[in-house]
């Protein structure tokens, strides 16, 4: 089975790293270097060393068991591209949204966008530097997450890592009922 998969979340979240990681075949993504247009709408606080901004999709793969396949969509993070998310989201069965606890707000409207469609996700806090400054009760708390849906640490730079991530997943969405997703057309 092929079930497709939106990775989502802030600007400088880590999704192209994520797919990067964990993809079988080479992951495609369209990055354009950040022009002067882009400067000041980007926000940077908290992102060091980036230079490139991921303004198409990331794309993977990965064979989680012999007959279950993930087919990785990365979604544009700034909001200026949301115009794109009901194309990507058509056809997904399930999220993972990244969050940096350092601009959890950056990770508000993905969870929006699948609250809002019903689509089941994960919240993978991406533990940047191995600093874990917050408790997984306060990450919830503030990201004010129904009680359903699971968080995992994670980093994307590691591939095991983001396989449990995806694994985690997919045990949410063997466990959320039918009825409770809305197929998004
Ligand atoms: N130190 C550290 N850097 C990371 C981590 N994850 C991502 N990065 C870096 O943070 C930057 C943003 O990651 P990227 O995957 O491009 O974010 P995206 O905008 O969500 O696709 C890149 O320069 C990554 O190398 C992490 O866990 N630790
Ligand atoms: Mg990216």
């Amino acid at each position: 089975m092929a079930v497709k998969i939106l990775v989502a979340g802030g600007f400088g979240v880590g999704k192209t790293t994520l797919v990067a990681s964990v993809s079988e075949v080479a992951p495609l993504h369209t990055e354009e270097t950040m022009t002067v247009a882009g400067l000041g709408i980007d926000d940077l606080e908290g992102v060091a060393h980036k230079e490139a901004t991921t303004v198409a999709l990331d794309f993977g793969r990965i064979t989680l068991d012999t007959d279950l396949v993930l087919y990785l969509f990365g979604t544009p993070g700034q909001e200026r591209f949301w115009s794109m998310w009901d194309d990507l989201a058509s056809g997904a069965l399930g999220a993972v949204v990244l969050a940096d606890t350092r601009r959890l707000d950056t990770s508000f409207g993905s969870i929006d966008f699948f609250e809002r469609r019903g689509v089941p996700f994960v919240v993978a806090v991406n533990v940047f530097d191995g600093v874990q400054e917050y408790t997984e009760a306060e990450i919830r708390a503030a990201l004010d997450l129904d009680p359903q849906v699971p968080t995992v640490f994670c980093d994307v730079r590691e591939r095991a890592s983001c396989r449990e991530v995806l694994l985690a997943l997919v045990d949410h969405l063997a466990g959320v009922p039918a009825e409770a997703v809305t197929p998004v057309p």
